[in-house]
């Protein structure tokens, strides 16, 4: 735990949302791509945590990391009733500035504000930074929360492996980490109250409705499969079409699969990440490897969908002399978030002149996996063209000051006086 200064930051600064924006944006971000490669326990993540604890010991936060990197800043006496906010400050590779960073940059913006106005909390604020909330080195999504949470045993997350074949436990041993302080924190658990996370919206429901926030009403089951595709390297040229054991042609049949199967129960599936060893252009590769993310308004159609993906890989790895190894490397329930805590957030936003329309999602989230353990909330920010996961997504600078004005408006109400 950090010293914090008391008082934290001189009343006099302005509400800080745009300076602190512009201190994390270029950190990690690719010069050649302009997206970002904020991945768990590298040094562009190193940097960021120690952006988010400067920023917050600056505004007078106490600050720590838990046993599994993700990290606190404490706004009062760390104790029970807390009402914890945040996201995650790791990215998809060549992600946007936006996903995660911004519910982070907001938070501290939030403290500004009510410190601006000499409001103190009555319970605890403390403020969080999740890590590895992408699975892109990793391949589980929300690893820190899960962690946290005892959803996921440390052991299987100390072995999980990246690209390269580094471990979780390489890698943190490495950002000079403990790998053995993983696990789960029912002790900080079970101070939060609740847990209120912005983020930009994914997708594109605010913009048509006219509004700059939303509140989350849940969000849909989704999962991430690996399927292994063993086939025969042999020569591109010489080898016999009739003969060959390509790999390739059976995760050809699996993509399409995905796509209709998905369609079919108006899911979504994506295969965004392959690989083809050795990767000779002129050779029929040995294997390939695929990254199925599918995801459904409900768990029968999402086990539908890899339902159908499975027997159509084994069928045709079958025809081609192909083998097929498919396992599920991250899988997350539907969650339906705290109706209590959502009408409040509502009722206290249409009293701050904000009407927020109610929204579901495809899209995973630290709140998600909180929900499980405590009553969790989330707010949306507009975003315009609805892309993220991609170095084109972006918010407008007056909607995210909207955003932050929302979830102050949120803290100040729920950390405040008792009603
Ligand atoms: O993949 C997701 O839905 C989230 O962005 N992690
Ligand atoms: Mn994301
Ligand atoms: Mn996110």
């Amino acid at each position: 735990m950090s010293s914090a200064r008391p008082g934290g930051r001189p009343s006099t600064s302005p509400p800080a949302f745009a300076e602190l924006w512009r201190d994390l944006e270029p950190l990690g971000r690719d010069a050649r791509s302009g997206g970002y490669r904020r991945f768990s326990w590298t040094e562009a993540d190193a940097r960021c945590r120690s952006w988010f604890t400067e920023r917050a010991t600056e505004r007078g936060l106490a600050t720590h990391a838990d046993g599994n990197g993700n990290l606190w800043a404490w706004w009062g006496k760390p104790g029970p009733g807390a009402i914890a906010t945040g996201s995650h400050l790791d990215s998809v590779p060549d992600g946007g500035a936006y996903d995660g960073a911004l519910g982070v940059v907001s938070a501290l913006a939030a403290v500004d504000l009510l410190q601006q106005k000499s409001f103190y909390p009555e319970r605890p604020v403390v403020l969080g930074a999740f890590t590895e909330e992408e699975g892109a080195r990793f391949g589980v999504a929300c690893l820190g929360s899960r962690l946290l949470t005892g959803g996921i045993a440390p052991e299987t997350a100390r072995a999980l492996a990246g690209d390269g074949g580094v471990t979780l436990a390489e890698a943190m041993t490495a950002a000079g980490f403990d790998p053995a302080a993983i696990g789960p924190r029912d002790d900080l658990l079970a101070g939060l109250a609740a847990f209120v996370e912005l983020h930009i919206e994914q997708g594109r429901a605010l913009a048509p409705l006219g509004s700059c926030v939303g509140v989350a009403e849940g969000i849909w089951p989704h999962g991430r499969w690996r399927l292994r595709f063993g086939g025969r390297a042999d020569h591109a040229g010489t080898a016999e079409l009739a003969g060959r054991r390509d790999p390739m042609l059976p995760f050809a049949h699996a993509v399409l699969a995905a796509r209709q199967a998905a369609a079919a129960r108006g899911g979504r599936a994506t295969i965004g990440k392959v690989t083809a060893e050795p990767g000779g252009a002129n050779a029929v590769p040995a294997q390939v490897t695929a990254w199925l993310d599918a995801r459904a308004g409900d768990e029968a159609a999402l086990a539908g969908t890899v339902s159908i993906v499975r027997s159509v890989s084994e069928k045709t790895a079958a025809e081609h002399g192909v083998t097929l190894d498919m396992r599920q490397e991250s899988y997350s329930p539907p969650v339906r978030f705290d109706a209590e805590l959502r009408d409040r957030i509502i009722g206290v936003l249409a009293a701050a002149g904000m009407a927020a329309p109610v929204l579901p999602t495809a899209a995973g989230h630290d709140a998600g996996v909180l929900a499980a353990r405590l009553p969790a909330a989330m707010l949306f920010v507009r975003n315009p063209s609805g892309i993220s996961h991609s170095a084109a997504e972006h918010a407008d600078l007056a909607d995210c000051e909207a955003g932050v004005r929302a979830l102050a408006a949120v803290l100040e109400d729920l950390a405040g006086p008792a009603r």
